[in-house]
Protein backbone atom coordinates (compact mmCIF):
# COMPACT_ATOMS: atom_id res chain seq x y z
CA UNK A 1 0.00 0.00 0.00
CA UNK A 2 1.18 3.48 -0.22
CA UNK A 3 2.45 5.38 2.18
CA UNK A 4 0.70 8.89 4.03
CA UNK A 5 3.38 12.05 4.29
CA UNK A 6 2.72 14.02 7.27
CA UNK A 7 4.18 17.17 7.26
CA UNK A 8 3.64 19.60 10.38
CA UNK A 9 4.79 23.42 10.26
CA UNK A 10 6.09 22.88 13.75
CA UNK A 11 6.69 19.72 16.60
CA UNK A 12 4.16 22.03 18.65
CA UNK A 13 1.70 21.08 16.23
CA UNK A 14 2.28 17.03 17.39
CA UNK A 15 -1.18 17.11 19.95
CA UNK A 16 -3.07 17.78 16.78
CA UNK A 17 -1.21 15.63 14.44
CA UNK A 18 -0.87 12.77 16.92
CA UNK A 19 -4.87 12.49 16.55
CA UNK A 20 -4.13 11.58 12.26
CA UNK A 21 -0.76 9.26 13.20
CA UNK A 22 -3.83 7.29 15.85
CA UNK A 23 -6.66 7.04 13.08
CA UNK A 24 -3.91 5.56 10.54
CA UNK A 25 -2.42 3.24 12.73
CA UNK A 26 -6.05 1.56 13.52
CA UNK A 27 -6.39 1.21 10.26
CA UNK A 28 -2.79 -0.10 9.65
CA UNK A 29 -2.38 2.64 6.62
CA UNK A 30 1.53 3.23 6.58
CA UNK A 31 2.64 6.68 6.85
CA UNK A 32 5.65 8.84 7.90
CA UNK A 33 6.15 12.23 9.90
CA UNK A 34 8.01 14.94 9.52
CA UNK A 35 8.51 18.73 10.91
CA UNK A 36 9.11 20.80 7.75
CA UNK A 37 7.99 24.51 7.70
CA UNK A 38 7.05 26.32 4.77
CA UNK A 39 8.46 29.35 6.43
CA UNK A 40 11.31 28.16 8.51
CA UNK A 41 12.49 24.90 6.11
CA UNK A 42 11.01 26.14 3.05
CA UNK A 43 14.03 23.63 0.77
CA UNK A 44 13.53 20.85 2.87
CA UNK A 45 9.52 21.16 3.02
CA UNK A 46 9.70 21.35 -1.39
CA UNK A 47 12.17 18.61 -1.28
CA UNK A 48 9.71 15.92 0.59
CA UNK A 49 6.86 16.96 -1.63
CA UNK A 50 9.10 16.86 -4.71
CA UNK A 51 9.92 13.37 -4.12
CA UNK A 52 7.01 12.09 -2.70
CA UNK A 53 5.33 10.31 -5.47
CA UNK A 54 8.73 8.26 -6.46
CA UNK A 55 8.88 7.95 -2.67
CA UNK A 56 6.25 5.56 -2.64
CA UNK A 57 3.75 8.24 -0.97
CA UNK A 58 -0.07 8.16 -1.94
CA UNK A 59 -1.54 11.22 -0.27
CA UNK A 60 -0.06 13.96 1.92
CA UNK A 61 -1.45 15.63 5.02
CA UNK A 62 0.28 19.31 6.07
CA UNK A 63 -0.86 20.40 9.06
CA UNK A 64 0.39 24.54 9.99
CA UNK A 65 -1.09 27.29 12.47
CA UNK A 66 -0.63 30.83 12.29
CA UNK A 67 0.09 32.23 8.60
CA UNK A 68 -0.55 28.46 7.28
CA UNK A 69 0.95 28.03 3.60
CA UNK A 70 2.51 24.47 4.50
CA UNK A 71 -0.14 22.92 2.55
CA UNK A 72 0.09 25.18 -0.41
CA UNK A 73 3.68 24.89 -0.10
CA UNK A 74 3.49 20.98 -0.33
CA UNK A 75 0.79 21.04 -2.83
CA UNK A 76 2.69 23.56 -5.03
CA UNK A 77 5.26 20.97 -5.71
CA UNK A 78 3.45 17.68 -6.25
CA UNK A 79 0.52 16.47 -8.04
CA UNK A 80 -0.65 13.99 -5.22
CA UNK A 81 -3.91 14.76 -3.61
CA UNK A 82 -2.70 17.14 -0.54
CA UNK A 83 -5.13 17.40 2.40
CA UNK A 84 -4.35 20.46 5.06
CA UNK A 85 -4.99 20.63 8.54
CA UNK A 86 -5.59 24.35 10.35
CA UNK A 87 -4.19 24.24 13.17
CA UNK A 88 -5.53 26.64 16.23
CA UNK A 89 -2.32 27.85 17.01
CA UNK A 90 -2.54 31.70 17.80
CA UNK A 91 -5.00 34.19 19.73
CA UNK A 92 -7.21 33.72 16.57
CA UNK A 93 -8.05 30.48 17.48
CA UNK A 94 -7.04 28.78 13.91
CA UNK A 95 -9.21 30.87 11.49
CA UNK A 96 -6.21 32.45 10.70
CA UNK A 97 -4.74 29.16 9.67
CA UNK A 98 -7.88 28.03 7.98
CA UNK A 99 -7.98 30.76 5.77
CA UNK A 100 -4.50 30.23 4.49
CA UNK A 101 -4.81 26.87 3.98
CA UNK A 102 -8.07 26.45 2.41
CA UNK A 103 -8.14 29.64 0.09
CA UNK A 104 -5.96 28.09 -2.58
CA UNK A 105 -5.59 29.91 -5.99
CA UNK A 106 -7.14 28.00 -9.14
CA UNK A 107 -4.46 25.02 -9.81
CA UNK A 108 -3.47 24.00 -6.84
CA UNK A 109 -6.01 22.15 -4.75
CA UNK A 110 -5.63 21.47 -1.00
CA UNK A 111 -8.44 19.85 0.53
CA UNK A 112 -8.83 21.62 3.75
CA UNK A 113 -10.41 20.14 6.58
CA UNK A 114 -11.86 21.45 9.67
CA UNK A 115 -9.68 23.27 12.57
CA UNK A 116 -7.52 20.80 14.19
CA UNK A 117 -9.48 18.21 12.28
CA UNK A 118 -6.88 15.80 12.20
CA UNK A 119 -8.95 12.13 12.73
CA UNK A 120 -10.40 13.44 9.35
CA UNK A 121 -7.47 14.24 7.07
CA UNK A 122 -6.24 10.82 8.38
CA UNK A 123 -9.81 9.30 7.06
CA UNK A 124 -10.03 11.52 3.67
CA UNK A 125 -6.27 9.87 3.37
CA UNK A 126 -7.44 6.47 4.45
CA UNK A 127 -10.76 6.87 1.41
CA UNK A 128 -8.22 8.01 -1.28
CA UNK A 129 -6.07 4.85 -0.69
CA UNK A 130 -8.99 2.84 -0.64
CA UNK A 131 -10.09 3.31 -4.37
CA UNK A 132 -7.36 0.75 -4.66
CA UNK A 133 -7.13 -0.89 -2.05
CA UNK A 134 -10.97 -3.08 -1.34
CA UNK A 135 -9.58 -4.22 2.58
CA UNK A 136 -8.78 -0.92 3.17
CA UNK A 137 -12.37 0.01 1.82
CA UNK A 138 -14.01 -2.26 4.00
CA UNK A 139 -12.13 -1.60 7.16
CA UNK A 140 -13.92 2.21 6.38
CA UNK A 141 -16.88 0.86 5.69
CA UNK A 142 -17.26 -1.51 8.49
CA UNK A 143 -16.42 1.74 10.82
CA UNK A 144 -19.00 3.67 9.37
CA UNK A 145 -21.30 1.06 10.37
CA UNK A 146 -19.76 0.67 14.27
CA UNK A 147 -20.18 4.93 14.42
CA UNK A 148 -23.70 4.89 13.60
CA UNK A 149 -24.73 1.39 15.39
CA UNK A 150 -23.06 3.20 18.52
CA UNK A 151 -25.46 6.56 18.11
CA UNK A 152 -28.29 4.35 17.66
CA UNK A 153 -27.02 2.69 20.82
CA UNK A 154 -26.97 6.28 22.58
CA UNK A 155 -30.08 7.07 20.88
CA UNK A 156 -32.10 3.43 22.67
CA UNK A 157 -30.84 4.76 25.81
CA UNK A 158 -31.27 8.36 25.94
CA UNK A 159 -35.02 7.44 24.74
CA UNK A 160 -35.85 5.20 27.34
CA UNK A 161 -34.37 6.98 30.38
CA UNK A 162 -35.79 10.65 28.92
CA UNK A 163 -39.10 9.81 27.04
CA UNK A 164 -42.26 9.61 29.05
C1 LIG B 1 3.31 27.49 12.38
O1 LIG B 1 3.44 28.37 13.43
C2 LIG B 1 3.38 26.12 12.98
O2 LIG B 1 2.68 25.21 12.17
C3 LIG B 1 2.74 26.29 14.33
O3 LIG B 1 1.36 25.96 14.32
C4 LIG B 1 2.89 27.79 14.59
C5 LIG B 1 3.75 28.10 15.78
O4 LIG B 1 4.98 27.45 15.66
P1 LIG B 1 6.04 27.48 16.86
O5 LIG B 1 6.43 28.92 17.06
O6 LIG B 1 5.36 26.87 18.05
O7 LIG B 1 7.20 26.63 16.38
O8 LIG B 1 4.31 27.67 11.42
Amino acid sequence: MKKVGIVMGSASDLPIVEKAINTLKAFEVPYEVHVYSAHRTPAEAGDFARNAQKNGFGVMIAAAGMAAHLAGAIAANTTLPVIGIPCKSSQLDGIDALLSTVQMPSGIPVATVAINGAVNAALLSCQILALSDEKLAKKLADKRAADAAAVLEKDAEIAQTLNQ
